[in-house]
């Protein structure tokens, strides 16, 4: 016999997202995080994640207008802000050409602005070439309040959620529909597991019948990123003025793009998206790379000239990427696996735990993600990235 229906390994946004859908449910989910509450060993921690609709790709698409719902639905069940619209700009020679068409078949209200009519809109910050103004659908997630609320949430409908407990291995059962999860403290026999574990994925799942036996097999690359936190300058816009903001330069150059949104409480959050050294979850230094640190630094100082390049407080992060930065969120018998959201994903989380809720629901037939309802799904399947 089975002990619950469903475990969820990985207590950050996505497998809270997860553990709250199949709790509401009314399915009995235990979720297992390795660290304490609110820790910063991955890639939920900090104040605010970037919400925008600029995707050109229907499965993008949809998951964000879903994820936006939903993520409305946790604020009205939870009494908590999770999402402020403040707007979003997209600016720079990397802009994608087929972002105006993408939005305007979706309904997804943009405007176009001159560089120096946005610059004096948002005076902290400086435009390159024609901005792609996002004003009522952008803005930011609060993303470690968006990770407690999921998990008081996913309690309040049943679900138990451990910290502190590691799983060390994941043992199919011979039947094939059940799975023995070992922890420290001792065993948990699920109908279904779900992985949501980040930078420990393939060192997880290596050896799990149906998925590869080594690290290497699998091409996901794990990068520590470093973006930081700016204090605004005296006489910059107020914090809540700021909209969110994506710099994408010229595909090919370094770096591809660059980021970041005011923080009430933290200050301005300046990123290059995606460009970290590869790091090994366990072996983390946390310490800034140096380099990197001092090309964020005249980054602000040329295009952010409402943040100090010189007062900053360095963030470390890990990004799992997947060769086209697409997610991976599919089923392999008894095991579902959510991972490589490859630097963007947590503005969809609520959407995710929606779409592997559906997989993992021991009672539905969604064995596939495009059984689970993501439009064209193979885009999110585990077959694209493992076997290539
Ligand atoms: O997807 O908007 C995004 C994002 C911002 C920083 C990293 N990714």
């Amino acid at each position: 016999g089975t002990d619950v229906d469903v475990v969820v390994v990985g207590g950050g946004v996505m497998g809270s997202a997860t553990a709250w859908q199949l709790a509401g449910r009314g399915l009995d989910v235990v979720l297992l995080e390795r660290f304490g509450a609110g820790h910063v060993h991955g890639a939920s921690h900090g104040a605010s994640r970037l919400f925008r609709h600029t995707y050109t790709e229907p499965e993008y698409l949809d998951l964000v207008e879903e994820a936006g719902r939903l993520w409305r639905d946790l604020e009205a069940a939870t009494g908590t802000q999770l999402l402020t619209i403040t707007g979003g700009v997209t600016h720079g020679p990397g802009l994608d050409p087929h972002l105006p068409d993408a939005l305007s078949a979706r309904g997804v209200p943009f405007t176009w602005l001159e560089p120096d009519e946005a610059a004096e809109r948002w005076p902290g910050l400086r435009f390159d070439g024609p901005v792609l103004h996002e004003p009522g659908t952008a803005g930011r997630v609060h993303a470690d309040r968006a990770v407690t609320a999921l998990q008081d949430e996913a309690a309040r409908s049943g679900a138990s959620v451990r910290h502190d407990r590691p799983v060390r291995r994941l043992e199919p059962l011979g039947s094939g529909d059940a799975v023995r999860v070992v922890t420290d403290d001792g065993t948990v026999v699920a109908r279904r597991v779900v992985v949501t574990v980040g930078a420990w994925t393939a060192g997880l799942l290596a050896g799990v019948p149906g998925f590869p036996t080594g690290a290497a097999a699998w091409p996901l690359v794990v990068t520590q990123e470093q973006p930081a936190h700016f204090a605004a300058r005296t006489g910059a816009p107020p914090l809540d003025a700021w909209p969110g903001f994506v710099h994408a330069v010229a595909p090919g150059s370094w770096p591809s793009g660059t980021y970041g949104m005011a923080t009430p409480g933290e200050g301005i959050k300046v990123g290059f998206h995606g460009v970290g050294p590869v790091t090994d979850p366990d072996r983390r230094t946390f310490a800034p790379e140096p380099v990197q640190l001092e090309q964020l630094r005249s980054y602000v100082a040329q295009w952010v000239p409402g943040a100090d390049p010189d007062a900053l407080d360095p963030i470390s992060c890990t990004y799992t990427t997947t060769p086209e930065s697409d997610f991976v969120l599919d089923r392999r018998g008894p095991v579902v696996v959510g991972a490589g959201f490859s630097g963007h994903g947590f503005k969809f989380a609520t959407a995710v735990g929606r779409v592997l809720a559906d997989l993992a629901d021991p009672r539905g037939r969604a064995g596939t993600a495009g059984a689970a309802g993501v439009a064209a799904a193979d885009r999110f399947a585990l077959a694209r990235l493992l076997d290539r």
